[in-house]
């Protein structure tokens, strides 16, 4: 039995209308929301028909279990806020795809939020022990809502985790979110590592008081804090970054965040990547220092919410070196070996089992937009190079 492209990518096109948000091939399906646990329902069933026993989790990650011990393939069916029809959603239906093609056991899984509404890969980090259900719980998203809350808005979650025991493995596609493919026209990576992240939320508390008014030399500014601070670590990080290291301020939620009265809170993401755990250790001593002093020179409150992180993981070798195979077969001289820059739940699973990764190029390197999208042709092929790559593990 083989793959059968025209089914793989109409149930790809079938998963995207869950939540579709209207602007191009774009989705809107944040963890827990309608969309997503409309589209998971759908995909258990899919698992069903494929001969699967669909299982969720407690916190909806999705299984489809194949009898007794099985190879592990899939990705997260969750989105951002503004969500690409890809990202993670073409590993959940090439891995779907693969099992009921070929004849050994092959499990699929979705995790769940592995966009982080609530946390870092929370569904993944959950599962594989990296984060205790209670702790996990009591994350809130942007608007307050717990972890808690929202899982249980999920009617079929079952009170038991999957044992990890039952997988020999984990192998996860999905598109590279990068420019680096597209650019060099090939049309496979094989992933060598995946980068640490660490994610914080940080808050300076000054004194909101009226624009027009107080004079600036009298201000106890918010904003001008993160501004100051921004400027800041970004001095302080120039001579010990790679042209790799990213770090981002994504949101800032400034209160009352209202033209005329200046801000006495700032609640601002800090979130920083690099394959090199003490690198990440170091960017975090940066950024507690620089905080506290633009804090005492302003004359703020300062606070930091939990740290999430995770640590650079490497690529199983044996899993790995049948991807390379599958790739020189399917993608000869289109293929190469790649890190990755995007954070993914095979860096949870790497705790349990070995793991590895393979991309297919974003168009223009897009992602988390969206404008995300792979030509057909490329998915086609990072499905072939999956099959491949299975059926030689089991050769
Ligand atoms: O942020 C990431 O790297 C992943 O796409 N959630
Ligand atoms: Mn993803
Ligand atoms: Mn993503």
């Amino acid at each position: 039995m083989t793959i059968n492209e025209s089914r793989f990518l109409s149930d790809l096109h079938k998963l995207r209308e869950f939540g579709a948000s209207g602007v191009g091939k774009g989705v809107v399906r944040p963890a827990y929301s309608e969309a997503d646990i409309a589209a998971r329902k759908w995909l258990a069933q899919k698992m069903a028909d494929a001969g699967l026993a669909p299982h969720f989790d407690p916190v909806g990650n999705l299984f489809g279990l194949a009898p007794g011990r099985s190879l592990l393939l899939g990705s997260h069916s969750d989105s951002q806020p503004e969500g690409g029809w890809l990202d993670g959603a073409l590993g959940v239906v090439a891995a779907l795809e693969v099992a009921r093609s070929v004849k050994q056991p092959i499990s699929v899984v979705s995790f769940q939020d592995e966009e982080g509404r609530f946390g870092v890969t929370t569904g993944s980090a959950v599962w594989s022990g990296g984060l205790p259900l209670d702790k996990a719980d009591s994350l809130t998203d942007a608007s307050g809502i717990t972890f808690a809350e929202a899982r249980s808005s999920m009617s079929d979650l079952s009170d038991d985790f999957v044992d990890p025991a039952r997988f020999e493995g984990f192998i996860e596609l999905h598109i590279e979110q990068g420019p680096t493919l597209d650019a060099q026209g090939d049309q496979i990576g094989v992933v060598t590592d995946i980068v640490g992240i660490r994610d914080v939320v940080i808050t300076f508390d000054g004194q909101q008081n009226h624009a027009g008014t107080t004079p600036m030399h009298l201000r106890r500014d918010a904003f001008q804090a993160v501004s100051q601070f921004n400027a800041m670590i970004n001095n302080r990080f120039k001579n010990m970054v790679t042209p790799q290291t990213v770090w981002t301020i994504g949101r800032v939620d400034l209160h009352p965040n209202a033209s005329s009265i200046v801000p006495g809170r700032a609640r601002f993401s800090m979130q920083w990547r690099d394959g090199d755990a003490n690198r990440l250790e170091r960017m975090e001593e940066i950024i507690r220092e620089a905080a506290k002093e633009v804090a005492e020179s302003v004359g703020l409150g300062l606070s930091f919410g939990t740290m999430l992180g995770l640590e650079p993981v490497s690529m199983d070798i044996k899993l790995r070196s049948a991807l390379q195979m599958g790739a020189e077969t399917v993608a000869p001289e289109r293929w190469q070996k790649i890190p990755s820059g995007a954070l993914h739940d095979a860096t949870n699973v790497a705790r349990l089992m070995p793991v590895a990764m393979l991309f297919v190029p974003s168009i223009a390197g897009i992602s988390h937009d969206f404008s995300e999208d792979t030509a057909e042709s490329d998915l086609v092929a990072g499905l072939r190079v999956l099959e491949h790559a299975v059926l030689s593990l089991n050769a």
